[in-house]
């Protein structure tokens, strides 16, 4: 469609508004109501043009075809000029010297000055939020925040109260800010306009849209694998504010309450600025060459005394690439031992592990823009409106948009609630839901017959097992009725283009290889993978950079872009690249180290960024390992339980201090970069794994981290297009990405899969029960997983003022349960498993079903995972995190105790 602006032709696409039409004619229009983010309001008749003949707000108007437009006459500034300064005349002066403010800049541009703003003020502000403060006097009522909020994050936290001139934002549910249903995205703080609502402290007034691209530095999100771009703000070394970059690939200008809000960890008090070292028992101060002096020595040791096997390390999913990529080479060529893992093991292995065995690749099947397209989501396991937010906020902006969703979880959570149905299995029952699912699908013939037959394998079994899984059968295993297994399994058959989207709920278990490939077997009956008709599946990969860690090569069998060490090809490709051996032998696996620790043969143990003794499951089993292997090295930003039971700590620099790459959950690489030096003599991972090799005699070779990633190319076809400085100009870039200037393979298997035989393969694996069961002693189970303020063990997210919104993790309890064990709202209980006890809140809530209970593992010192069992998947060994049997009893205080006494 071609039209005209101000005498020049632009061309503009079908549907545009003159707003776009004019922007694209370079010509400059105020919009104080808009933001592309989301859709018009056309309210503040600031944006006006001359169209045809007649006035119109540009915004809100579709552009005709050939259309004349004008934007720039005297009139129409005089038009626009008076309706701001209507809009400022309601407004105290301060309002227009505001700082960022978009209002100011178009009075500023408009001619208006500061006298124009006549208002008394006196509305009042609300500064009861850590991190978001109201200035009720500044609100122009556009109504911005109020979209953002529900069209962009969905959570219709804010309204507009009041009439007229009085109108102004307010939380839906009328008391302070920081009792509404707001989630701290900060959403509206990025979209005011006029600094109504803004971010307070040094970050006062900055937006994605306000502030200087010179002083920022955009890096990729540290917290969880969704991968948000992000615009860092800086003063004098410290960060001031981070910002969600409009031009962010997966984020679109969104961002969460961690990594919009929450990097005050960076200067906390609790930092660790020097290397500590073990004597006498105590950790004390050293300097660099000390540690580094002692961990060589001992590492020699280890070796002379158990040989090369008796090391190992585990890698940092919070690191970057470049360091993974170190770290492993570490290992296989200084030391000599395929001895070395990361928490994927503890996450999505069986995701690695289910999608390999199935399509080819260990990675999620399509881009995530993919989701954009899908007529139907099924969620499975996942939570993510709490730990995946900007990817939670965009799955429920396609349900509200019309696509079928439906969810599977034992807890009424997050997506559940807006879900066409809910499926509540029994934790642990995934296969048999999955099989249940499938069997309809086959019986209602909704399956897509061509493509099983040209393009998958193992139909015949599959059809013989499913043959055990009537409805009723399965609704007798998992608690779902029947007709919900079925009305799901129609919505998702009768799709054009069906999405799979899972998590923890699927992989941590017992069978969660298993339960990753039933989920396969439902994509590959309705043809919905590689086929650019359906969308695939995307295992909600957690940390920053777990799927980076492992691709890497920080895994005991394979090399870095997945190659087995146990291939003599990849080993000698390695071999050419290295100058050195690679072992022969698969290396241990995290909880295989543990073993081979408290067995006494494993002598020298190098934990980098995973905080074990909090995190992994039966800590207390964990701990003991640590005591009794002779070397414990771990690299920390803090003194984490771990870091505690180490014999040498290496303080080093997070993600906002240091230069690299991440892959996020839909295998994209982007890059990270330093928006601040790191404090005291902390360094990076980089430089620490250098450091010890040079104390070992060992030139590692790539020096920087561009040079790791280079020669991890060299090592890896899939990665080898990869580089700094394509990723500097492409932004990010998914793999396999072979050749350089090539875009990387967002859809995976659009030809063929990457399997032997080229074939999808349906997995005949029965349901089998998990590990841990319910008994008279121990009555209850135990789903653990996440909330929406904290992270994990907590070491970052404790220090910052996130701590405000959730201040202890809570024991979730059904109000039958309640009654039954006598349990009260808020008030402390004690839970025992077979393995230990922890000590926790109770919050009685209709979201857990009877006979189950939730809680987070974000506050180490309650012991959640002192709970937790040794059963893990039996093909991966990823923790079953998600069913452990307790039993509940309510904690007497000493306050009680007093009581009784008295
Ligand atoms: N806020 C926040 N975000 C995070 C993290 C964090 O700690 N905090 N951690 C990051 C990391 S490392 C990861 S791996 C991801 C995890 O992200 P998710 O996988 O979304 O997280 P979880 O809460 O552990 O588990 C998801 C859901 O599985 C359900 N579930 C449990 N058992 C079953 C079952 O048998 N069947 C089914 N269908 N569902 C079940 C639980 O009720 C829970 O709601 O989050 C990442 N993002
Ligand atoms: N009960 C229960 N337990 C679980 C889970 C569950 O669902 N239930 N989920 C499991 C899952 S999926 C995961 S991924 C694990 C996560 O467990 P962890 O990986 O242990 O947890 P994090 O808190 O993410 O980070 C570990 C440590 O890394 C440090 N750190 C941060 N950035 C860096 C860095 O750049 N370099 C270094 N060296 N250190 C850094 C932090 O200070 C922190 O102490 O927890 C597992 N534990
Ligand atoms: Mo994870």
């Amino acid at each position: 469609m071609r039209v005209e602006v101000d005498g020049i032709g632009v061309a503009v696409p079908e549907g545009a508004s003159l707003l776009t039409a004019a922007r694209a004619s370079g010509a400059e229009l105020p919009t104080l109501c808009h933001d592309d983010r989301m859709s018009p309001a056309g309210s503040c008749r600031t944006c006006l043009v001359w169209a045809d003949g007649s006035i119109a707000a540009a915004c809100v108007t579709p552009a005709a075809d050939g259309a004349r437009i004008e934007t720039a006459t005297d009139y129409l500034r005089e038009l626009r000029r008076d309706a701001v300064e209507l809009i400022a005349s309601a407004l105290p002066p301060r309002a227009l010297a505001a700082d960022g403010s978009e209002l100011a800049d178009v009075c500023r541009s408009l001619g208006i000055g500061s006298e124009a703003a006549r208002g008394v003020g006196g509305r009042g502000e609300d500064t009861s939020h850590p991190y978001v403060h109201l200035d009720r006097d500044l609100c122009i009522a556009c109504g911005r925040c109020v979209r953002m909020c529900s069209e962009v994050q969905g959570t219709f936290a804010l309204t507009l109260v009041g009439r007229g001139a009085d109108t102004v934002v307010a939380p839906g549910t009328g008391g302070p800010w920081a009792e509404s249903d707001c989630v701290s995205c900060g959403g509206c703080v990025d979209t005011c306009p006029t600094g109504a609502i803004t971010e307070p402290g040094p970050a006062r007034g900055l937006t994605s849209a306000h502030h200087e691209a010179a002083r920022t530095t955009r890096t990729t999100c540290g917290y969880c694998g969704v991968g948000c771009s992000l615009d860092v703000a800086a003063e004098e070394g410290r960060v001031t504010a981070v910002l969600p970059a409009r031009d962010g690939p997966v984020n679109r200008g969104h961002a969460c309450v961690k990594g919009r809000f929450a990097h005050g960890f960076l200067t906390s008090p609790g930092r660790l600025t020097q290397p500590l070292l073990r004597r006498d028992g105590r950790l004390e101060p050293v300097g660099w060459d000390e540690a580094l002096d002692h961990i060589a020595r001992g590492l020699r040791q280890a070796v002379a005394t158990g040989g090369p096997d008796a090391v190992a390390a585990i890698s940092s999913a919070r690191a970057t690439n470049e360091e993974n990529y170190l770290v492993q080479k570490f290992l296989r060529v200084v030391i000599g031992t395929n001895n070395v893992d990361n928490c994927s093991r503890l996450c999505h292995s069986p995701s690695a592990a289910g999608l390999t065995a199935s399509f080819g690749f260990p990675g999620g099947t399509n881009s995530f823009d993919d989701v954009e397209r899908a007529d139907c989501v099924l969620v499975v396991g996942a939570n993510p409106v709490e730990a995946h937010p900007v990817v939670g906020a965009r799955l429920l902006q396609r349900a509200l948009h019309g696509a079928r969703l439906i969810v599977a979880d034992p807890r009424a959570v997050g997506l559940a609630t807006h879900a066409d149905v809910h499926l509540r299995p029994r934790p642990g029952t995934n296969v048999a839901l999955c099989h249940g699912l499938a069997r309809v699908l086959l019986a209602e013939r909704l399956t897509d017959e061509a493509f099983l037959r040209e393009r998958a394998a193992g139909l015949p079994e599959f059809t013989e097992l499913l043959a055990d899984y009537p409805p009723d059968r399965v609704a007798d295993i998992t608690g779902v009725p029947a007709a919900d297994l079925v009305a799901a399994a129609r919505l998702y058959g009768r799709a054009e283009r069906p999405a799979i989207v899972y998590g923890l709920g699927v992989t941590e278990h017992l069978h969660g290889t298993d339960g990753v490939r039933a989920l396969a077997n439902l994509a590959i009956l309705r043809g919905a993978v590689g086929t650019g008709r359906g969308c695939g599946l995307y295992p909600l990969r957690g940390q920053n950079n777990v799927q980076g860690a492992s691709d890497m090569g920080a895994l005991p069998d394979t090399l870095p872009g997945y190659g087995k060490v146990t291939d003599p090809a990849v080993r000698s490709r390695a071999e050419d690249v290295w100058g050195a051996r690679v072992p022969v032998g698969p290396g241990l696996r995290i909880p295989q180290m543990f073993a081979a620790a408290r067995a006494g043969e494993l002598r020298a143990l190098w934990v980098i960024g995973e905080d074990v003794c909090a995190t992994d499951p039966d800590t207390n089993r964990v701990a003991e390992a640590l005591r009794v292997c002779p070397l414990v090295i771990c690299n920390e930003l803090f003194l984490s339980e771990t870091a505690r039971h180490s014999d040498v700590v290496l303080p080093v620099a997070s993600w906002l201090e240091k230069d690299g790459t991440f892959v996020n959950f839909d295998r994209r690489f982007q890059r990270v970069r330093a928006a601040v030096a790191p404090p005291g003599q902390a360094r990076t991972d980089f430089e620490t794994v250098h450091a010890v090799a040079a104390a070992m005699g060992v030139d590692l070779g790539c020096p920087t981290p561009a040079a790791a990633l280079d020669e991890c190319g060299r090592l890896a076809p899939v990665f080898a297009g990869l580089s700094h400085a394509g990723l500097d100009r492409e932004g990010a870039i998914p793999w396999p990405c072979p050749e350089a200037d090539q875009p990387g393979e967002a859809t995976l298997y659009t030809e063929r899969f990457a399997t032997a035989d080229g074939r999808a393969h349906l997995a005949s694996c029965p349901y089998l029960p998990p590990g841990e069961r319910a008994d008279d002693d121990y009555p209850l189970i135990m789903v653990t997983g996440r909330r929406l303020t904290h992270y994990n063990s907590g070491s970052m997210t404790r220090r910052t003022a996130n701590l405000l919104l959730e201040s202890a993790d809570w024991l979730d309890v059904h109000p039958d349960d309640a009654d039954r064990y006598g349990l009260r709202e808020g008030e402390p209980v004690t839970v025992e498993s077979r393995h230990g006890e922890a000590r926790l809140l109770a919050r009685v809530s209709g979201e857990v079903n009877p006979g189950q209970v939730f809680c987070a593992f974000h506050f180490p010192a309650n012991g959640v995972n002192r709970l937790t069992s040794g059963h893990a998947d039996t093909v991966t060994s990823c923790p079953e995190y998600k069913v452990t049997a307790v039993r509940v009893t309510p904690r007497r205080t000493q306050h009680d105790a007093a009581a009784d006494a008295r």
